[in-house]
């Protein structure tokens, strides 16, 4: 909200002294998978920039999200423990974090609870809220980020309890278009889906491309393909190592990075047996992955489907442009042609001539990078959709300019 202007009887003019107070911050408890993968990425970097802009932040989940900032004074994190009863053959993780919601949520007088992930938060956040007595409520608001919606919607056993979660959230966000289309689609959801695209803010690199190609085994002239994902069955790992044989039956120089979320073990039989052992290199669980987005050619992706692809907006804010198939939300993130080229699913004869033809056009690479650095600039920076998650929080919240609750 900008200044507003009031004439005074004298005629002077003046501004509105409300304009110049700035909301109070707001208290906001953050629930994700903490693990490697993107909506518990996007979920820590949400919170590390929240705090960043005076908000206190609960991360409230079973274990440290991956990427959680340390050292913040304004981040807590409330573990869930689960403990385990020979009584149940298996464990239960939603009721316990229900009761972990309701008491951080009382203990901290928190605002918000945005849970990323519907399958089990949002219902843990509808049940934290029914324990709660009405001045303790929180406000709610679900995120979708992908198989929530797109597999376990279509679940018997899980669409209903989806659907009722969503329909008792205080706003419901998915990052892409097509998440949204999706959602309507599988759960006929009534309540307004608002898109708010991932955003990803780029800590400077700490070493320089050639150490890390060197750390890596690149040799001269060796070009880097990268790959970032958690090997879920998705990703098509199957058809990531067949554009590799492609592209080394065609006489390219290149190696074929992995950084892992997952064990990279089940593949390496596979990678033996294509006699890619010396073109493939993984590393699990990287945390400085700058490094890695700066020293790569591209970036290369083969799923199946995604909501989003977070990895391919990393490569995009280093100035990289990524190869990949044209599937689920990525032709929103990717501009093909523009910023990155796209090729229909499964398609990898296509895919390993797209590689190609950049490898052997550093010019147009570079002008695709350009390109690529700015749209992620333009569209999906944090100082862009962090916003947007703030203004979604203060619209829903009572009161303007909401003043937060008394403890
Ligand atoms: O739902 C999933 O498949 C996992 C999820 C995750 O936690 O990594 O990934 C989804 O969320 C990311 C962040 O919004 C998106 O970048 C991924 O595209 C999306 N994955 C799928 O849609 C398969």
């Amino acid at each position: 909200m900008g200044p507003s202007l009031c004439a005074l009887a004298s005629g002077r003019i003046c501004v509105e002294w409300q304009a110049f107070m700035t909301p109070p911050p707001l208290k906001i408890g953050i629930t994700c998978y903490p693990s490697v993968g993107g909506s518990g990425i996007l979920a820590a970097e949400l919170g590390e920039e929240l705090a960043r802009r005076g908000h206190e932040i609960h991360f409230i989940s079973y274990e440290r999200p991956f990427r959680m900032p340390a050292g913040d004074p304004r981040v807590f994190f409330h573990p869930v423990v689960v403990n385990s009863y020979d009584l149940f053959k298996y464990p239960d993780y939603t009721l316990p974090l229900s009761v972990k919601m309701a008491e951080v949520s009382r203990d901290h007088a928190l605002d918000v609870l945005h849970v990323h992930y519907a399958v089990p938060h949002a219902t843990a956040a509808f049940l934290a809220c029914s324990m709660l007595p009405a001045g303790q409520r929180p406000k709610v608001i679900t995120t979708l980020h992908g198989t929530d919606t797109t597999l376990l919607a279509r679940d018997p056993g899980y669409g209903p309890a989806i659907r009722h979660a969503l329909e008792h959230s205080d706003a419901i966000t998915t990052v892409s278009e097509f998440m949204r289309r999706e959602t309507l689609a599988h759960l006929a959801v009534t309540r307004p889906i608002e898109v708010i695209y991932n955003f990803f803010e780029p800590r400077p690199p700490a070493r320089a491309p050639t150490d890390v190609r060197r750390e890596l085994g690149l040799r001269d002239g060796e070009a880097m393909l990268l790959h970032l994902s958690n090997l879920r069955a998705l990703k098509r790992i199957d058809l990531l190592l067949a554009t590799a044989v492609r592209l080394g039956q065609a006489g390219e120089s290149f190696r074929l990075v992995i950084l892992a979320g997952a064990d990279f073990a089940p593949f390496a039989a596979e990678v033996e047996r294509l006699g890619l052992a010396g073109r493939v290199v993984v590393r699990q669980n990287v945390a400085d992955i700058e490094d890695y987005l700066q020293a790569a050619d591209l970036g290369l992706f083969t799923s199946e489907t995604e909501s989003f692809c977070l990895s391919i907006l990393e490569l995009m804010s280093l100035g990289r442009p990524s190869v990949a198939f044209a599937v689920g939300g990525i032709p929103e993130v990717v501009a093909d042609g523009e910023t990155g080229l796209l090729a229909p699913f499964g398609d990898t004869a296509a895919l390993a001539a797209h590689v190609r033809s950049l490898l052997r056009d550093p010019a147009r690479r570079a002008a695709l990078g350009t390109a690529a650095q700015r749209r992620a600039r333009d569209l999906f920076s944090a100082a862009a959709i962090v916003t947007r998650y703030e203004e979604l929080y203060r619209r829903i919240l009572p009161g303007p300019p909401h003043a937060g609750r008394a403890p």
